[in-house]
């Protein structure tokens, strides 16, 4: 009986015979995928089966079956045809079969077996199609037995499992070979065999291509690959891969990367798109073109500029495309006796560039302004002409009475590339007023132990009528350490208060209306000793110039004065020592200069009216135009209009009106101010035209300001000027009020309300009238002593024990400074009164201004010392700003630039400390912005400590004031922080995180 059918039965269904695929196999030979006839051959020829069935896609199944269990001595081979070995140096036989277990057929113990042999035998060629079969041909590669056979389920059923076993066979060095299936006596059925040898498969591996390769046969040494960069990338360190046994690919080594204009996808390079660009091989992705730039082709290396737009040599191609710098704005100039000052503000558009410099091209005109030529060698440019960082320049040793013209070219990186782009500003300058000296040779006529008389001649005919001369002399052995002026209008003069047997310095130089003339030579004159003759009476001699020098008459009023009340407000200190100056000045009130005009108060007079006619010029109304209301004064309305003055033009003045139905007291208090203005002769001193009190209405009459007020036209121009300019207007108010200080004038209410500005932004002091001004001020507040003072401007100790001085002034200076450099923000911003009186007691300083130069925040610091004999001197302010605009450099470091500020306890104190983001926003009547801050993630203070005004703007604070008041008060909460961590007292700071409402 034959078990074949018996076996069929079990083995068809449930088998599984697809073949799962192996990348790294070379297949030789697959019986699954042959679909004609295998044609094996079988010895005996009806020992082994070949039964082909069809799966269910109709594709063969070539299996082979022997089961001549029953039969003794069994030896029936299974040849397979010849195999082409290919590449293969070691071959692998898979061979899927069922095997049933003997045990399973009943009789044929003895007989059955569970076994059969696999052989093989290696040659060139396949045999002849009559070859005869030989066994012993054969190698035997092993005897195969089955991990399965028949099992018997739970219900009785019988299962067939099938067995994979996979063997060995190599090395392997013919063409090809035989493989053979040697059956002894058992049931099997063979149902696929598969054979292969194994390869590492072609590979991409970065970015290098590695062919397919068969590993070696001894498993335990590795095949070294060299891989070949993809197209377009080039080797970085030699690309290298090893084959291993399995056909796997171990160890890269080295890599490729794409070349330039290429990138990495898929493991390929491929180039970039139009629009983008890459400049370096490497493992980095195409760049989209740098802004003012394009590339219109594939594979593009950089981008190129467009049109008017260019790279300088260094440029990285990563870096956008820039052009030409447009021309400085605002040029200006600021001529005196020998230095031409020219500045200027950044171009509105830099090109894209940080690097601009600046050029300066000086050319001299003839009268009309043409035929310009190239100034010569002799003009001098400080600190250069080319290449300048910053944006003025000073001009020196230019001719006088010429016409220049100059141009400065901002430059940058790409000037060079496009020279017909460039874009000049120009200024003609003429140097009228910085005329030579027009003063000759100064002689001494004769000097007594305190006073010298000089005179001298005017050198050559001056271009314009000489309004007046100015004689600055020194102690000769304090080498200008302090100097004295005085002016006069007649060529000589008789300088008085000075030190016996001293020799002094001196020299004069006269204004026109073209401005001051250069200064005479120096001469030295020495002052009489204690046994001079000419010694005799020169107080008397001093005042009678000095009076008729200054236009008022001094002496009469004084004598007068000194009659009537007895009170001496004035007196010449026949000997100052200098050093005494400083000490003595503030606390003693005022002690004159010599020579110069002493401020005599109208309260004095028993009759105001007198000193009214005395100070101010009585003008014909009919001489009066009125042409527009342009404000409200306390008396009344403030008008524009024109004064006609007997054989000149009209000027332009401003009118102060008294309103009807006044009371006796208004009168005087409106006119007091006129009797004090009247006094006053400085060009940043509002100047007294003249009043009108014996008709109706009663006017005062001043020179018009075509700006107005200072705190409104700043806040109208928020941001328009430049530092030196906002300096120059410092420097003006400092000047008048050292000009008042000198004759003993103490202004109360200075502050930026209380300046003027014309159109030439010359800024003049105003508002005067002591208790008045005060009355008349909004700004005044009632202080416990009961006076009214407007508190934010107003020193310490004038608000505590009503102690106003020169020495106040300067506190309110400094608050005028801060103003100033803020352009009109609010001191203190919206603390309430109470909380400034204490906060600056505590020793709280406003913080500098966005903007604001180090050197300027000091002088206010300095200004703001509680100890008034401390703080600087008007003077000393002049000189000090005088110096900054000399040396523009020294305004370049601002509070912001500044990491490590100086903080000393006195100059820089705790500031108030604020509990919350929200209650510190409501301190600057900031509140609105709550949410921005909190929805940035600045919950706590600490955290806003480091924002920047790019940071404020980029939260949403998008009006300029407020960025501004907002970063004002973060520098101060940066002091703040700072000083308490120099001083280590962290347990002030308090901060409370907050959450958006
Ligand atoms: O800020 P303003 O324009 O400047 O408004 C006030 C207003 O009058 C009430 O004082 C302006 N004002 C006062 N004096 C003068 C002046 N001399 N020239 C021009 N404007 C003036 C001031």
């Amino acid at each position: 009986m034959t078990y074949q059918r018996f076996f069929f039965m079990f083995a068809l269904p449930g088998l599984v015979l697809s073949d799962p695929s192996h990348s790294n196999q070379v297949v030789l030979l697959d019986t699954t995928a042959v679909l004609g006839e295998l044609s094996w051959k079988t010895y005996p020829i009806n020992g082994w089966d070949a039964i082909t069935e069809m799966d269910e896609h109709n594709r063969p199944i070539h299996t082979f079956q022997v089961c001549h269990v029953m039969e003794p001595n069994q030896n029936n081979w299974l040849r397979t045809n010849w195999i082409p070995r290919q590449a293969a140096q070691k071959i692998y036989v898979e061979l899927r079969f069922t095997l049933r277990d003997c045990n399973s057929i009943p009789w044929v113990s003895g007989t059955c077996k569970e076994t059969f042999n696999l052989h093989y035998f290696e040659i060139d060629e396949p045999h002849g199609a009559n070859a005869h079969f030989n066994p012993n041909d054969y190698a035997k590669i092993d005897t195969i037995a089955a991990d399965e056979s028949f099992t018997q389920t739970d219900l009785g059923d019988r299962v067939l499992r099938l067995n994979t076993e996979v063997r060995e066979v190599g090395p392997i060095a013919r063409k090809g070979f035989y493989l053979a299936f040697q059956d002894v006596g058992a049931c099997i059925a063979l149902v696929s065999v598969r054979v292969y040898y194994k390869k590492c498969p072609s590979t991409l591996r970065n970015l290098a291509a590695f062919p397919d390769t068969v590993p070696r046969v001894d498993s335990s040494s590795l095949v070294e690959v060299r891989g070949a960069c993809v197209e377009n990338a080039e080797e970085r360190d030699t690309p290298r891969l090893y084959c291993g046994a399995d056909g796997d690919w171990l160890v890269p080594l080295g890599r490729c990367v794409c070349s330039i204009g290429y990138e990495e996808s898929d493991s390929l390079c491929i180039a970039c798109r139009p629009g983008f660009y890459k400049a370096f091989a490497g493992n980095i992705k195409c760049s989209k073109c740098p802004p003012h730039s394009s590339s219109h082709t594939e594979g593009s290396s950089q981008c190129h500029c467009e049109r008017s737009y260019y790279r300088a040599s260094k440029d990285p191609p990563t870096m956008a495309c820039t052009r030409l710098p447009s021309s400085p704005r605002n040029l200006v100039f600021n001529i005196n006796e020998t230095a031409l000052f020219l500045e200027w503000t950044p171009p509105s558009d830099t090109g894209g560039r940080k690097d601009v410099t600046y050029d300066v091209f000086c050319f001299r005109c003839g009268a009309d302004g043409q035929a310009c030529e190239p100034c010569n060698s002799n003009v001098r440019f400080i600190p250069k002409s080319t290449g300048l960082t910053s944006t003025s320049v000073v001009v020196q040793d230019f001719v006088a009475h010429a016409n220049y013209t100059f141009q400065i070219e901002a430059l940058n990186g790409v000037s060079g590339l496009g020279r017909s782009e460039r874009q000049l500003a120009n200024i003609t300058v003429s140097t009228e007023q910085a005329g030579p000296s027009l003063v000759g040779v100064v002689r001494k006529d004769w000097a007594s132990q305190t006073s010298i008389a000089l005179s001298w001649q005017e050198t050559e005919q001056p271009h314009a009528a000489i309004l007046d001369y100015e004689i600055k002399y020194y102690e000769k052995e304090q080498e200008q350490l302090s100097y004295s002026s005085t002016r006069t209008k007649s060529p000589s003069v008789i300088v008085t208060g000075l030190n016996p047997s001293t020799v002094y310095v001196f020299h004069v130089r006269a204004r026109t209306l073209a401005g001051y003339s250069s200064y005479s030579p120096k001469f030295e004159f020495a002052t009489g000793d204690e046994n001079s003759e000419e010694a005799a009476d020169q107080g008397q001699v001093l005042v009678i110039v000095t009076a008729t020098v200054g236009g008022f008459s001094l002496l009469i009023i004084l004598t007068l004065f000194l009659l009537i009340s007895g009170r001496c407000q004035w007196y010449i200190k026949s000997k100052i020592k200098s050093e005494d100056k400083k000490g003595t000045q503030y606390q003693n009130g005022h002690v004159p200069f010599p020579g110069s005009k002493t401020y005599i108060d109208p309260d004095t007079y028993e009759d105001p009216s007198q000193a009214v006619h005395e100070f101010a010029k009585e003008i014909d109304p009919s001489r009066i135009q009125i042409e527009r209301v342009i404000g409200a004064g306390e008396f009344g309305e403030v008008c524009s209009g024109q004064l006609r003055i007997p054989g000149k033009k009209e000027i332009p003045v401003a009118i102060k009106t008294l309103k009807g139905g006044y009371t006796e007291r208004q009168r005087r208090d409106f006119l007091r101010e006129a009797s004090i203005m009247g006094q006053f002769d400085n060009p940043n001193i509002i100047r007294l035209q003249g009043v009108v009190t014996k008709s109706r209405p009663v006017m005062i009459v001043v020179e018009y300001m075509e700006n107005g007020s200072l705190d409104s036209f700043l806040r109208k121009h928020d941001g328009h000027f430049t530092v030196i300019q906002l300096v120059g207007m410092l420097r003006g108010i400092a000047s008048g009020m050292m000009y008042l200080s000198d004759i003993g004038y103490v202004h109360r209410d200075l502050a930026a309300r209380n300046i003027l500005v014309d159109d030439n932004l010359v800024c003049k002091v105003s508002d005067f009238g002591l208790s008045r001004v005060l009355e008349d001020d909004p700004e005044a507040a009632y202080t416990t002593t009961g006076g009214k003072i407007p508190i934010r401007w107003t020193a310490p100790e004038a608000i505590a024990y009503r102690k106003f001085s020169s020495a106040s002034d300067a506190w309110s200076y400094g608050i005028v400074m801060w103003e100033v450099m803020s352009y009109g923000e609010r001191p203190y911003w919206e603390m309430s009164n109470q909380d400034v009186i204490l906060s600056i007691e505590e020793g709280y300083r406003l913080p500098a201004p966005m903007g604001c130069p180090v050197a300027l925040h000091q002088l206010m610091l300095l200004c703001w010392q509680k100890e008034r004999s401390r703080r600087p001197q008007f003077n000393d302010v002049v000189s000090f700003l005088d110096k900054l605009i000399r040396n523009p450099s020294s305004l370049l470091t601002l509070v912001e630039d500044v990491n490590s500020f100086p903080v000393t306890p006195e100059d820089m104190p705790d500031y108030p400390l604020f509990i919350s983001i929200g209650d510190w926003l409501d301190s600057l009547k900031m509140s609105q912005y709550k949410n921005n801050f909190i929805a940035a993630g600045y919950t706590t203070l600490d955290s806003i400590s480091t924002m920047s005004i790019d940071d404020v703007r980029r939260i949403g604070v998008s009006l300029i004031g407020h960025q501004r008041r907002i970063v004002s008060s973060i520098q101060a909460l940066r002091l703040q922080f700072l000083h308490v961590q120099q001083s280590g007292f962290h347990e002030n700071w308090t901060i409370y995180p907050e959450e958006p409402q």
